[in-house]
This record gives structure tokens, C-alpha cells and sequence, in this order.
């Protein structure tokens, strides 16, 4: 065959600027009924959205239709109650290697493209790092071509919007869809039906074998919305494929006809709760029903879906396992244990010893946390309310568990205790991380400390029983977004220096070090930082009123907030420089912006409060005459993956300062890191890994290790001594506690001082001087210009381990077993 030139091959699938905008008009004019002169930006981003989209799915019809030539190929499922996608039509621009001739196209339209990539409003569905994760484990795993698929839940309001009033969080509904979502398209036709309560019979059926019969109490419909997911520069097209819970029958014409209007439609209402709403904890479960109901609809959905494309691709039950690879992201979808057993058995007539088999053939676990409080368990009664077969399902492998247990450890009855999936402790509860131990063949944490203290505390019975089940994936984050779609900069003086290879082979990365020294690249580093610094000071004083100084050292936390992340520590710092400042104005300091963003869960009072106190220190320092502008301080509201994009790469300091042990991993030390800013941490999490990559002299470390903590509590930890030995701290809480910060409700800040002095956790107070000392080597370090832009060039140097497409290829090698299936 005669080879097409790349402009001819362009021309053809209508990728050149010329077809883009005959596809963006056609849009606007037969599909929206808007004249392109008049149309509104929202007009124009949903014409390029689904100018985009039918480029997306004419690869992903491609990608599939490979799949049916390939019934031996394994496929992914990537089981996940949050997917934190962020705005897609940059990326997809970028993936689809059409962002300049789209910017071109639409020199044609009245908004130009840059316009519609800032209107562009994104779905919060996720709370932080664990759907943000699984976003970026789609975007890799279709880069690397490997088929995966994503199933999650479609709710219909994401993570709330988060606005500061007077300091205090105020949280909003989050009307993702309002404006429309171009990116999905709903297959009412491929709806499952999932049933809840009941009661269970047994009977015999045609062969004389016993069986047992679910008799559901509720149906609810479950209707699958696709995402297309498009690899980088790669002709593979995945499926983010979301679930929204219907009424089986919306409108009960009985009740109408009698006049009860309200009865009508309370069914469909009841049902279509279940997808409504996140739930708004960041590892901090609640044991509500509606949550566990959320969990199970989806997670039946997702194995429906998967056993009847297994059976229309000519599989058979028994071999489920060839075809799927499934992976419970945390334990929120572990309820899919139970459910592929129940389906085997009792709907597909195997028996208990296969069936098992295939389950534990199919799953693997990824744990992602270690807080004890985040460790989900749900109380039988409910679950055997909802869920009657399942408990039966799940007291048959505990019984078969416990037997084994007792082989192995004849008379360790204590063992028999703590392995059980039932907590027997108190009110009768399931703890779905043994569940999910349980139905796995591979069990893995997030990071090397993380992993580890899971083998060795939490899950310690379990690897005595199975250790070749245990393993560490490190996590890693999507290189495409992070860097080449909000870093456009950095990105484009990376490719001048190295060529483009880089986004899909990250640890190309490393050929930066020999630029390092190169007093022309430093400096045109440099320029690329101010510029999205100045960026960055622009949507600040936009969002908050606050004017910062693009020159200052900008140090940014921005995260979850929680006390084990340890935002009041960066605040007790910030006071202490304040002190100083305040004692002697004529002191020389290095001029700060200390950025903090991030939502507290809306019931979680004290993380509330420290919001109040950074807004508060703001207020006190921002405008004070003796600070003259070196210090700032900016709680950027509503942070999420879109103002994100905006910050890391405008960020000197990364803040990663979680008390060592507590943070299982971390993905915004990665996103940081890889934008060039130097981190100041603990040896927490990935934290260790990033130092032991970028070398320790480009990383400022300090604190209690996971060890001293422990030793410290044990030995019986007394913050109240720390507080009265040390001056300085003792002025920054007392400046705290005094109401200074807060003259209407002097008491105000009590629970949080109160807290840090009598009982401190997290050992805020412990860590308290390490952290100020390790500051002023920050300080000492800004002041050498060079030296910091050297630092900074090899920390992304040497950054190229965390991709997710490493964290990918470690997942297919050692826990999938797939392979890429290529056009
Ligand atoms: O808290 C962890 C965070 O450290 C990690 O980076 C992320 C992705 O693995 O998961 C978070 N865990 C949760 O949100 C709940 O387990």
C-alpha cells in the first residue's frame, strides 16, 4: 500500500486545522442550532467538545473492534468508587496531538480556544488522591494499550464547591452537569438491573443439587454513560463507563389515578438517590446505607457487565478470570467479592470450589490507607438487610478462612480472632479489608513505607498466612496532564532541550541533569517559573483579592485538609516568621507567598478550623505595615484538579510535611516535584522515594521517621513538656491561643490549641523546631539563585520513576498479567 504523507493522513481523518473547523461549524449550526457569529462560549466549547469526542470514539470503535478479533487478550477493570477525571478537553487536545491545530481552527470562531479550555467546568468525582489516582491509571493504562475499563458511579453532584466566607468553609452543591457534559454518551440499552433485600430460599434444582434463590425486595436499573479515554499519541481508546441508578418504573399510574400525586413519583425518587451524591470523606467512611448501597450498585453493575460481554465474546463462566482482571481500588468496591461468587453460583451453577477459584483469579486489592478510622467495616445487620445472599456468601468464606486458619495454627485462637472478616468485638461488623485480602490473589500498598507498615501492622496475620500474595506498587501520576497540558512552558523548554519523547518515556527526563549547569538554561527556567508565577498571582488576586509578588519564594500545601497532613504546622512556621518580623521589622527575610488549598470533609470540625486559622493569619499578617509585603498568606479556595493545574506550576516549595507513617503515598509531591519545585517533607510516603530519586541535597528533609513516632508514643509522648522547654513555639501557640487572631470569639482557635498541647496525634509539636530549622535552610538555599535552579532542574531530572505509566507496567507485569493489544 502506497504510505500516506502525515498531511495527507491528517486531511483524512480530520485532524488538520481546515476539517476542524468545518467539524466545529457543523456542530454549533446542525447540532446546537447556533449561528457561529452569535454563539455563546458555552455554545462554542460544547462544538469543539464534540468535535473532539467523535474523533475519540471513531478510535475507541477501532479499539474494541480489536478486542472482538482478540477473545484471548485480558482485559482491565479498574473498580473505583471516585474517579477524579479533571477537565478533559485539553487533554484530549493533547493526547489526540491536535492542541495547535484546534487553537487555529477556531481563529475562526468569536472565543478562541484558550477561552474555552478556562470555561470548561470539571466533574468532581472524587474526594483527592485515590480518584485522582484512578484517573491517572486511565490515562496510562491506554497509553501503554493496554484495554481497561473504569467503572465507577455517576453521581449527579460530585465533591461539594468549596467558597470562604468570612474565613469558614462553605460548601456548595456541585451542578457539574448543568451546562451539559459532552464527553459521555448514555447506553440506556445496555442497562443492568441490581436488586437490594429480601430474604434468600433454598431449593433443588433440575440436577438434584441445592441451590439457593435471591427473592429481592427492590430492583433498581443501572444505566452505563462512556467516557471515551484516549492514550497519548496511540490509536487505543478505553472506557471510563459510569453508572446512574434509575427506577425500574418511574411513575406509578395507581397512585396517580387516586390522586396521590407525590406516591406517583417517591419510588423513583427513593431509587435514583443512590447515584446523587458523593460522599464528601477523604478516609473517613461512614457507615451509612445509602453508601453501602452505593457500593454494591455499582460494583453489581460493573460484574454484570463484565460476565455478559465475557459470554457474548464466546467465554464461559469458569473462565471469567482469562478474560477480566479486576482491581478493587481500596476497599469500597470489595462488596464484588460476594457478587462474582454469587453470580457463579447461584445465576451460572458453579460449584462453591470453582467459583472460588475464578474470584480470587480475578481480583487483586490495592490498599491506600492505613488510619484505622478509614479501615471500612459495615455492621452485619445492615448489610444482611441489604444484602441477605451476600452475607451468607461472605459467612461461607469466613467459615472456610477460619478452618484454614486453625489448620495452619492449631489452638491460636487469638489469630482465629483478628483474621476473621467478622469483628466480633462490640456490635458484629465485616471488615472489608480481609474481605478483599480474602477474594485477592495479590494484595498490594501504594509505596514502600506504606507497603511495608501494611505487612507488618495492619495486615502482619495475613502475609504469614499468603506472603507471595504481597506487593508494593508505588503510585505515579500522568505526566500528559501535569506537565505537558498545565506546564506548557516548562514543557516546551524540556522538549527544546531533549525532544519529545519524553511525556510517554519520563525517565528520558534524566538527560536534563547535563543542563543543570548550563547557566543559559538556568536562567530560561527561571523565565518559565516567573511566568506561572505571574499566572498563578493573577488567579489569586482574581479569587481572593490578594495581591502576592510573583519574586517571593511561593511555597504552596496544597491537599486534603486533615491534621495528619499537618496544615497547622506550616501555620505555627508562619507565625514564628511573623514573630520575627514583628520584633525586629528591619530584619532581612526571605519574602514568602504561603499558599494552602484544599476542602475539609463538611463535618470534620477541626479541619474546619484550621481553614479558619489560615484565613485568619492572613488577615492579621497580609496588610500589616511592619510585614511591608514578605509575607503572604492565601488560602486559595475550592482547590481542585483544574486550579491545580494552575498551581503546581507555579509552586518553589512543596510542602509534604504529614507526620511520618501516616500518608500512605501522596501524588501532589510528584506533581510538584515534576514541575520543578523542591519539596520540604518528612520521610513519609512516596516522600522517601522521591528523596532517594532526586538525591538527597535537592530535598529538604526533617522530622520524626515512622520508627521515632511510634518509639515516642510508647515511651509516652508529652507535648505540654515540648511547649514549656521551647520559647519560640511557646509564642506562636500563645499568640494563637491569646484571640488575637480572632477578637470577635477570642476562645475560638481553644479546641485546636488545646489539642496540639494535651494530646498532638500527630506530633505537630514534637516535629515543631526540626521543621522551622529545616525552613531557613529553605531560606539559605533561595538565596543562591543558582544553586535553587540547579536543585530544581534535577529534582525533575530525576522524577521520571513516578509515571503512572511505571506504576502501570508494574501493575500488568506483577499483578494483571496483561498485555498490550496494539492497532
Ligand atoms: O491518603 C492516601 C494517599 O496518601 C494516596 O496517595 C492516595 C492514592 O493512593 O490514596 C489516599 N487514600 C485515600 O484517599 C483513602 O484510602
Amino acid at each position: 500500500a502506497e504510505s500516506l504523507s502525515d498531511a495527507e493522513h491528517r486531511t483524512r481523518t480530520g485532524l488538520d486545522p481546515e476539517s476542524l473547523r468545518r467539524a466545529v461549524r457543523d456542530h454549533l449550526f446542525y447540532f446546537q442550532g447556533r449561528h457561529p457569529a452569535t454563539a455563546s462560549v458555552n455554545d462554542c466549547y460544547l462544538a469543539v467538545a464534540y468535535a473532539v469526542r467523535d474523533r475519540l470514539f471513531q478510535h475507541g470503535v477501532q479499539s474494541l473492534d480489536l478486542l472482538l478479533h482478540r477473545p484471548d487478550a485480558r482485559i482491565v477493570a479498574y473498580l473505583s468508587a471516585e474517579f477524579l477525571m479533571g477537565p478533559q478537553l485539553a487533554a484530549n487536545l493533547v493526547n489526540l496531538g491536535i492542541l495547535d491545530a484546534m487553537r487555529e481552527a477556531m481563529t475562526a470562531f468569536p472565543h478562541d480556544l484558550d477561552r474555552l479550555i478556562d470555561h470548561e467546568e470539571e466533574p468532581g468525582l472524587g474526594n483527592g488522591g485515590l480518584g485522582r489516582l484512578a484517573a491517572c491509571y486511565l490515562d496510562s493504562l491506554a497509553t501503554l494499550e493496554v484495554p481497561a475499563i473504569g467503572y465507577g458511579i455517576r453521581y449527579e453532584f460530585g465533591i461539594f464547591n468549596q467558597q470562604i466566607r468570612d474565613g469558614w468553609q462553605v460548601e456548595l452543591t456541585d451542578k457539574w452537569l448543568h451546562l451539559g457534559y459532552p464527553w459521555e454518551i448514555a447506553r440506556p440499552e445496555r442497562a443492568v438491573e441490581v436488586r437490594f433485600g429480601g430474604t434468600t430460599e433454598g431449593y433443588t434444582d433440575a440436577d438434584g443439587r441445592y441451590r439457593v434463590r435471591w427473592n429481592a425486595a427492590e430492583i433498581v436499573m443501572g444505566v452505563p454513560h462512556d467516557t471515551p479515554i484516549l492514550g497519548y499519541r496511540v490509536k487505543t481508546c478505553n472506557l471510563l463507563r459510569l453508572w446512574r441508578a434509575e427506577a425500574v418504573q418511574s411513575f406509578d399510574f395507581a397512585s396517580f389515578n387516586v390522586g396521590e400525586y407525590g406516591r406517583a413519583v417517591e419510588q423513583q425518587v427513593s431509587t435514583e438517590t443512590i447515584s446523587k451524591v458523593l460522599y464528601p470523606n477523604d478516609a473517613s467512611p461512614q457507615g451509612k446505607a445509602l453508601r453501602l448501597k452505593q457500593q454494591y450498585f455499582f460494583v453489581s453493575c460493573a460484574i454484570q457487565d463484565m460476565l455478559r460481554s465475557h459470554i457474548r465474546f464466546g467465554g464461559t463462566p469458569d473462565t471469567f478470570h482469562h478474560r477480566w482482571a479486576a482491581q478493587l481500588n481500596d476497599t469500597h468496591p470489595a462488596v464484588a467479592v460476594p457478587e462474582l461468587m454469587r453470580l457463579l453460583l447461584d445465576e451460572h451453577g458453579l460449584e462453591w470450589d470453582a467459583a472460588w477459584e475464578v474470584t480470587q483469579k480475578t481480583f487483586g486489592y490495592t490498599n491506600h490507607t492505613l488510619l484505622p478510622e478509614a479501615l471500612e467495616t459495615w455492621s452485619v445487620d445492615l448489610f444482611g438487610a441489604l444484602l441477605p445472599r451476600h452475607l451468607e456468601i461472605v459467612y461461607e468464606i469466613n467459615r472456610r478462612l477460619v478452618d484454614g486458619v486453625r489448620r495452619v495454627y492449631p489452638g491460636d485462637e487469638g489469630r482465629v480472632r483478628r483474621m476473621s472478616l467478622i469483628d466480633e468485638s462490640g456490635r458484629r461488623s465485616i471488615r472489608m479489608a480481609h474481605l478483599a485480602c480474602a477474594g485477592s490473589h495479590a494484595v498490594n500498598g501504594v509505596a514502600a513505607l506504606h507497603t511495608d507498615l501494611l505487612k507488618t501492622q495492619v495486615l502482619a496475620d495475613w502475609v504469614a498466612m499468603r506472603p507471595d500474595r504481597f506487593h508494593n506498587v508505588t503510585n505515579g501520576v500522568t505526566p500528559r496532564r501535569f506537565m505537558v497540558v498545565s506546564n506548557p512552558g516548562l514543557s516546551g523548554l524540556i522538549t527544546a532541550a531533549i525532544g519529545d519523547g519524553w511525556p510517554s518515556r519520563l525517565e528520558a527526563l534524566r538527560e536534563l541533569e547535563r543542563f543543570a549547569d548550563d547557566p543559559d538554561f538556568r536562567a530560561r527556567w527561571r523565565d518559565v517559573k516567573r511566568e506561572n508565577k505571574q499566572r498563578l498571582a493573577a488567579a489569586i488576586e482574581q479569587r481572593t483579592g490578594i495581591v502576592v509578588y510573583p519574586d517571593s519564594l511561593f511555597d504552596v500545601q496544597v491537599k486534603r485538609i486533615h491534621e495528619y497532613k499537618r496544615q497547622h504546622l506550616n501555620v505555627l512556621h508562619l507565625l514564628t516568621l511573623y514573630r520575627r518580623l514583628k520584633a525586629d521589622p528591619s530584619l532581612d527575610i526571605v519574602p514568602r507567598t504561603v499558599v494552602f488549598g484544599g476542602k475539609a470533609a463538611p463535618g470534620y470540625f477541626i479541619a474546619k478550623l484550621m481553614i479558619k486559622l489560615v484565613t485568619a493569619v492572613g488577615a492579621l499578617v497580609n496588610d500589616d505595615p511592619d510585614v511591608r509585603g514578605r509575607l503572604k498568606v492565601v488560602f486559595f479556595p475550592n482547590f481542585n484538579v483544574k486550579v491545580g493545574q494552575i498551581i503546581y506550576p507555579a509552586a518553589d516549595l512543596s510542602e509534604q510535611i504529614s507526620t511520618a507513617g501516616q500518608e500512605a503515598s501522596g501524588t501532589g509531591n510528584m506533581k510538584f516535584a515534576l514541575n520543578g519545585a523542591i519539596t520540604i517533607g518528612t520521610l513519609d510516603g512516596a516522600n522517601i522515594e522521591i528523596r532517594d530519586e532526586v538525591g538527597p541535597e535537592n530535598f529538604f528533609l526533617f522530622g520524626l521517621t515512622a520508627d521515632e513516632v511510634r518509639l515516642r508514643k510508647a515511651a509516652g509522648y508529652d507535648p505540654r513538656a515540648v511547649y514549656e522547654s521551647n520559647p519560640v513555639l511557646r509564642g506562636v501557640i500563645d499568640l494563637i491561643a491569646s484571640g488575637a487572631l480572632s477578637p470577635d470569639d477570642p476562645s475560638r482557635f481553644r479546641p485546636l490549641v488545646d489539642g496540639l498541647l494535651w494530646h498532638d496525634p500527630f506530633m505537630v509539636l514534637a516535629d515543631f523546631q526540626a521543621y522551622v530549622d529545616c525552613q531557613a535552610q529553605v531560606d539559605a538555599l533561595w538565596r543562591d539563585g543558582e544553586a535553587w535552579t540547579r536543585a530544581s532542574i534535577l529534582n525533575v531530572a530525576r522524577m521520571g520513576k513516578f509515571s503512572s505509566d511505571r506504576s502501570i507496567r508494574d501493575y500488568c507485569e506483577r499483578i494483571w498479567h496483561v498485555e498490550p493489544v496494539r492497532a
